[in-house]
């Protein structure tokens, strides 16, 4: 059978989410949210002290330098295509089994290993890390997570000198994802970065959001988020983790190279194909602020791509 993969530019108009039409639903986003939490069903997290909470210290490097995001529009306002291509994804995804759960850890270590979340949130230093995230779609929002630093999960199966990349795979759970149906996607969602980015301080594995556990929508039970790089390099309910020689092929990049590039720095100079990245919404209040290079953490990131200058570093 020959299966016809669309071209980027023929994808439907709904599926690339340009910002006209992301912001244009803003009236779906407000119904959606008028539903309210109380309609989505607990979280089936096996341990009872997970059950209550889970708050850890919120590290004070972090600062947000703005307001942090209303947990409910964080929660109802989504991109997760396994659960559909519009915004209101919430209610699909809460069919996603979230225990048990392992993530598995292989490729080029010293020791591959299958780790249960459980494991993880009780070995792992958890802490709280308010960091903003920017879509390329240009709309933001600033979310305190609960996680880890990626490094202490790579520490603990130890990289072979000749792993040069990281990649993330995402569960692919039919009977859950209606989206894995739309065949013409190059599922699973698979996204990478090299290992110096992987080990970077910032690299955060997330497992909780407001105090919580992370909700599937946002990528529950566990989730990577780089902040100074556009959120699609942020793959969502993770089931295996990878340390490779070759640059991973990855969804976005598949689907349309030119839009989605592997780096995907923040850069508000560097336009989208089809917009500008000059500036971004703000979830929740709908304001327009100026957008930051590397999404405001140069800090902590710009010493990564010395002498890279001839990649295309942004998205
Ligand atoms: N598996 C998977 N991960 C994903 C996506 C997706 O569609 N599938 N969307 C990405 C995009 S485009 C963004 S902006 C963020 C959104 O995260 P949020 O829903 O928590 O805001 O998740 C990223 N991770
Ligand atoms: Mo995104």
């Amino acid at each position: 059978m020959l299966i016809r993969i669309p071209r980027g530019w023929e994808i439907p108009e709904r599926d690339a989410t340009p910002e006209s039409l992301v912001f244009g639903r803003r009236a779906t986003l407000k119904a959606a949210a008028g539903l309210g939490v109380a309609g989505i069903a607990p979280l089936a997290w096996s341990s009872p002290a997970v059950a209550q909470g889970l708050a850890a210290p919120r590290d004070a490097r972090f600062q947000p330098g703005r307001e942090i995001t209303a947990e409910k529009d964080a929660t109802t306002y989504n991109n997760y295509y396994e659960f559909g291509t519009d915004k209101g994804i919430h209610h699909a995804a809460q069919k996603l089994p979230l225990s048990p759960w392992t993530v598995k850890l292989d490729g080029l270590v010293d020791t591959p290993r299958e780790f249960a979340l459980e494991d993880l949130l009780k070995t792992m230093p958890l802490e709280e890390r308010v960091y903003r995230l920017r879509c390329v779609e240009a709309w933001s929002m600033v979310v305190p997570w609960t996680g880890f630093p990626l490094a202490a999960l790579l520490k603990a199966v130890g990289p072979k000198p000749e792993a040069r990349y990281v990649r993330f795979e995402t569960a692919a759970v039919p009977s859950a994802m209606p989206g894995l149906r739309q065949s013409w996607y190059p599922w699973p969602y698979i996204e990478a970065c090299t290992v110096e980015e992987a080990a970077n301080d910032l690299s955060f594995m997330v497992v909780g959001a407001y105090g919580k556990p992370l909700p599937p929508q946002n990528g529950g039970p566990i989730r990577i988020h780089q902040p100074w790089k556009y959120g699609f390099k942020a793959g969502k309910s993770l089931v295996k983790i990878s340390l490779v020689a070759q640059r991973p092929k990855t969804f976005w990049e598949s689907i349309q190279a030119s839009e989605y590039g592997f780096w995907a720095n923040v850069n508000p100079e560097v336009s989208h194909p089809r917009w500008s990245q000059a500036s971004e919404r703000v979830l929740g209040s709908g304001e327009r602020i100026p957008t930051q290079l590397f999404n405001g953490y140069g800090e902590f990131v710009s010493g990564l791509y010395t002498g890279l200058q001839k990649e295309r570093l942004w998205a």
